[in-house]
């Protein structure tokens, strides 16, 4: 049975942010740019109790807590408490996946100091790391991802939570099914609608019926419900994708206007196909608007994506797909993925088949 730890600091930035002003004690405080188009990074707890969360629209974040004071980020300091905790892990095991600068997983099945529960390698850790950043960690340990993940959620902030496999399934019978690693916004409704609201509800379906509703992830889910992830803790990445992005001042809203950024765009995303050698046959256009709402149009071909004659012309093509006459644009991306032969695939990721979900 392996041993995964899985390791996320309280309300990140926002916590860096208090630290190094006291002031802010005891206040709603949130990190983002504010102004009309800022974006709320993190809240703290105490915003979080008026509705204040991540990915929120900074004048809603100001309507919902009147009191809200919204503190510019300063992402070097967040590196370099990431680069400590980091150095904390790295005393413990070798194999560690960060997820983000604030959360990563650590099987440490085999630990360097030889130490025998991995609940006593977890609460060294959560200790180290308040020693060392003056910030609060929560962790969760179990044999798999899923639950350790689950698990470090469970008691935020300053949590520690064990999920033994002798108690998983009875875990997993009554946990959310929006808690499942995997399941965001739309994918909690589609369950919702086919009555799945718990791990039990989930356990009870039979497989055909979750492929046939989520295509890969439906066997994903299937195994999830019977506690069963075998995805292995892996410390580097194969690259999927190659894509860049940009968020505008001002709305786009005239044709000339879009196709111009799109050509900048293009020549940006060749750039970073040529440094990382990354090779891909499927481009996705993805279109956010003025109001949050986001799709995305691909297409894929059979040769590798690699010239600006093939990139600009698709991309146009699906630019013709999306209606923003009405609808001025925030942002723009190209992204180029799906590489013709893949060498590790058993090193991915599930591929999620709804996109907007899992967006750390
Ligand atoms: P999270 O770990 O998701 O959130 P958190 O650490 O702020 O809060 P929690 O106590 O629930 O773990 O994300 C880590 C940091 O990543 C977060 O502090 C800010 C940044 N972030 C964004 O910039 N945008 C986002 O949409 C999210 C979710 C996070
Ligand atoms: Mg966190």
């Amino acid at each position: 049975m392996r041993k995964i730890i899985h390791v996320d600091m309280d309300a990140f930035f926002v916590s860096v942010e208090e630290r190094d002003n006291p002031s802010l004690a005891g206040k709603p405080v949130a990190v983002g740019f504010d102004g009309p188009r800022g974006v709320v990074s993190t809240a703290n707890y105490v915003a979080r109790r008026y509705g204040v969360h991540s990915a929120q629209a900074v004048s809603t974040a100001h309507r919902l807590c009147p009191n809200l004071i919204v503190v510019e980020p300063h992402f070097a300091k967040y590196k370099a408490v990431s680069m400590q905790i980091r150095n904390i892990f790295a005393d413990y095991t070798d194999l560690i996946e960060p997820l983000s600068l604030d959360e990563a997983y650590l099987d440490v099945t085999d630990n360097k100091p030889g130490i025998e529960l991995a609940v006593d390698i977890a609460r060294e850790i959560k200790s180290r790391i308040r020693a060392t950043t003056q910030l609060t960690a929560s962790a969760g340990v179990s044999y798999c991802k899923f639950l350790a993940k689950v698990g470090s959620d469970y008691r935020k902030p300053d949590g520690l939570c064990t999920i033994h496999p002798d108690r998983a399934q009875e875990f997993i019978d009554r946990l959310k099914i929006e808690r499942f690693w995997g399941v965001g916004e739309k994918t909690a409704a589609r369950m919702h609608a086919l009555g799945i609201h718990t791990g039990a509800d989930l356990h009870a379906k039979p497989l055909s019926l979750l492929t046939a509703h989520f295509g890969k992830m439906g066997k994903v889910f299937y195994n999830f419900a019977r506690g069963i992830d075998e995805r292995p803790v892996v410390t580097e990445w194969v690259r999927k994708s190659a894509g860049c992005e940009r968020t505008y001042a001002t709305d786009l809203s005239t044709q000339t206007e879009v196709v111009s950024e799109l050509d900048h765009i293009a020549d940006e995303l060749l750039g970073r196909l040529e440094r990382s050698g990354f090779e891909g046959t499927t481009l996705t256009l993805k279109v956010k608007f003025h109001d949050f709402v986001q799709i995305t149009r691909s297409f894929t071909q059979a040769d590798v994506l690699n010239s600006k004659e093939q990139i600009l012309p698709m991309a146009l093509q699906l630019l013709r797909e999306v209606d923003y006459s009405h609808r001025p644009i925030r942002l723009l991306g190209l992204t180029v993925s799906n590489p013709p032969h893949e060498p590790h695939a058993a090193l991915h990721e599930p591929t999620l088949f709804d996109d907007d979900d899992l967006l750390l």
